[in-house]
């Protein structure tokens, strides 16, 4: 292995060596503490050192890196103390995660590193949104985001690079290749010959390099960051390397030719720069085992700090009280009487509008929604005003936009991703569901994130253009959902969810776009999130409801004089409003849930499960279930119609009374 030293101090060169020691110092301990069953699983990086740390001693301290699981070297070399990097493997209080997640998944701002989430991938659409905020507020930064050459197979790697080809992001996206991913050789994982190559299909640089040679590493770095810095654009840096254990410990490496083993174990990073060292006269042993054993007394000190905790003592409040970042809102009233007869989609375009001009660190992303306005006019007009930087058309790279908006979060800026259709949000869903809202509980770290989903069937649209998909992320913790089902909500609670610093799902019923009016403010104003509406009031029994539901049920109560009946607008589904249920059934002793989305699964099989279980008492009637057919949403009007619970709501209520 050749090193030039080119105009490196002896201090820069023995600096390096020092931090290239470390991570495998901590491995091998490590190794030996899994021996004795003292921890749990440890993914090795023996061999791999160099990219790490010859990466991020090449980049200024402030400079985001989003490392994968065989990354110590970044943990490391930024300094993390080491008692604390060994608490968070052990799931102790002392870590970084409350003891929630394990190994290298956390994020550290103090320290300008965004951990894993296990989907590999995803980190690369993160890594775009931070080089996004940094491009914006004109820092001249790079960020860099490490993939294993496996990793590189999945959606989220090709979606991220693209989107930072077309935006001109200054993102450095490294792919160790170390030869396998898991036990899968890179014949039976891809056929480019080298991922230098790929630059080409994206139109950005490409560059491949000896990832166990820390001096090219770093020397590289140093010059492509440079350039990046200044020239604002993406470049992709193959590192090549070898994996030198298995993928995990327990894994083994069986699978690997014992000759591969040994040609690459006489490249190891480690032991070729120390010999470099000491044969150019930049260190000597002593020198070396002076700097080794400083390291082991750093471990040792390190080790006690964390085995002197044990795992955190659970407590309910505590866990849940962390899935949200704290908010406390207070809703804004408009500041005048003004009043306009509003559509709900000029509802939803006006809260878009004056959110924008409310929050300078709101950056609006989606597919046309620039010059053309979107698909729905909602942002029409909208870069005129607030610019291209702000109003961003993205290419059709869903999960990378989902990603890059938790990207914006972590730099302090707030954004929204508009679903053309939120039927596409399956492309997103893996950032959604784990990245976006796990990612306050599991690091602190919120995601101020608004994503607009035009939903709804009653436009003949099909299977495709047409569902109503709530129910997916119902059940996720750490998101919020609203659904407003009329003008004077669509504005009131946009408004709201930009202001809330957590991820909120934002429901918007397309058949209501331009069929619905209402004289609404024109001040901004906000609407509680959590809070249900009494539509009408009665004492019959209970309809919950929320979106179209709404104008189905009065409209079946306008058709029956006689019946008397609380109408629940749920407006917020997550969390919902159980004291405006819990008051109503009291009341009324019968209850009705009526919701568009198909049934099994539904949200109204969680409020029913609840009120029998907390109102059992009042209840004269079971609770009534009434929803979409549990079929996909067929094309033909006649077949919509009859997939839709409209026409079997009003028997079911006329049942319910019955009881
Ligand atoms: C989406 C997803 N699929 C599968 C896995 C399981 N898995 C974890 S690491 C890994 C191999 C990754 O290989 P590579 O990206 O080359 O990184 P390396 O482990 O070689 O550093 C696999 C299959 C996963 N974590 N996420």
């Amino acid at each position: 292995m050749k090193f030039d030293r080119k105009d490196y101090s002896d201090q820069q060169l023995l600096d390096l060596y020092t931090a290239l020691v470390r991570p495998r110092l901590i491995e091998e301990k490590m190794l030996i503490l899994l021996r004795q069953n003292k921890i749990s699983k440890w993914f090795s990086g023996i061999g791999q050192e160099a990219i790490a740390v010859g990466i991020t001693a090449a980049l200024e301290q402030d400079e985001y890196i989003l490392p994968m699981h065989r990354n110590l070297g970044v943990f490391t070399s930024r300094n993390l103390p080491l008692g604390r990097l060994f608490a968070q493997w052990q799931g102790t209080m002392m870590g970084y995660t409350k003891g929630r997640d394990r190994s290298f998944h956390f994020g550290t701002n103090e320290h300008h590193i965004v951990g894993m989430i296990s989907h590999l991938g995803p980190q690369n659409g993160v890594a775009d949104g931070i080089a996004l905020a940094s491009k914006l507020k004109g820092e001249k930064k790079v960020t860099v985001v490490f993939n294993g050459d496996g990793g590189t197979s999945e959606g989220d790697f090709h979606e991220a690079v693209n989107v930072a080809a077309v935006w001109d992001l200054p993102v450095i996206f490294v792919i160790e290749n170390n030869g396998y991913g898991l036990s899968t050789p890179s014949s039976e994982q891809f056929r480019c010959r080298s991922f230098a190559d790929k630059g080409i299909g994206y139109g950005i640089q490409g560059v491949s390099i000896d990832g166990n040679n820390v001096l090219e590493v770093y020397d590289t770095v140093r010059s492509l960051a440079d350039e990046v810095r200044v020239h604002q654009k993406p470049v992709i840096l193959e590192c090549m390397t070898f994996r030198m254990r298995g993928h995990e410990e327990a894994s083994g490496t069986k699978y690997v030719p014992k000759s591969l083993m040994e040609e690459w174990g006489r490249k190891d990073p480690v032991e070729n720069y120390e010999q470099f060292l000491l044969a150019s006269g930049v260190a000597d042993s002593q020198y070396v085992e002076e700097v080794k054993r400083g390291i082991r007394k750093e471990i040792e000190q390190g080790l006690n700090l964390a085995f002197a905790e044990t795992h955190p003592a659970a407590s309910i409040d505590q866990e849940v009280s962390d899935v949200y970042a704290p908010y406390s809102q207070t809703v804004v009233e408009p500041a005048t009487d003004n009043q306009s007869e509003r559509r709900y989609i000029d509802a939803i375009s006006d809260g878009l509008r004056q959110s924008m001009e409310r929050h300078d660190n709101l950056v609006l992303m989606g597919q046309d929604i620039a010059e053309y306005g979107g698909v729905f006019k909602i942002t029409e007009g909208f870069v005129e005003k607030f610019g291209k930087a702000r109003v961003r058309n993205t290419p059709i790279c869903e999960s990378a936009i989902a990603g890059a908006g938790l990207g914006l979060s972590i730099k302090g800026m707030k954004a929204m991703v508009e679903m053309q259709f939120a039927d596409f949000v399956t492309e997103a869903f893996n950032q959604i569901v784990n990245n976006l809202a796990k990612s306050h509980w599991r690091w602190g770290q919120p995601s101020d994130v608004v994503v607009r989903m035009p939903t709804g069937a009653g436009t003949a649209a099909g299977p495709y253009h047409s569902q109503s998909n709530e129910s997916w992320f119902f059940h996720t913790p750490g998101l919020k959902i609203v659904y407003p089902s009329n003008p004077y909500d669509a504005k009131g609670l946009l408004c709201a969810s930009f202001d809330d610093p957590n991820p909120v799902m934002y429901f918007e019923h397309k058949l209501l776009y331009r069929s619905l009016k209402a004289a609404i403010p024109d001040d901004y104003y906000t609407v509680e999130i959590g809070k249900a509406r009494l539509v009408r009031e009665g004492n019959d029994v209970t309809i919950i409801t929320y979106g179209m539901g709404v104008h189905w049920a009065s409209e079946i109560l306008d058709q029956l004089p006689s019946v008397s009946a609380d109408l629940i607008d749920l407006r917020t589904l997550l969390p919902w409003d159980k004291d405006a249920v819990a008051h109503s059934v009291e009341k009324t002793s019968r209850v009705i849930i009526l919701h568009e989305d198909t049934l099994t699964g539904g949200i109204s099989a969680e409020i029913g499960a609840w009120i029998s279980e907390h109102c059992f008492k009042m209840l004269d009637a079971p609770v009534i279930r009434v929803g979409g057919l549990d079929t996909p949403i067929p094309f033909a009007p006649t077949l919509e119609a009859n997939f839709l619970p409209k026409t079997r709501f009003r028997s079911a209520l006329e049942r319910v009374l019955a009881f």
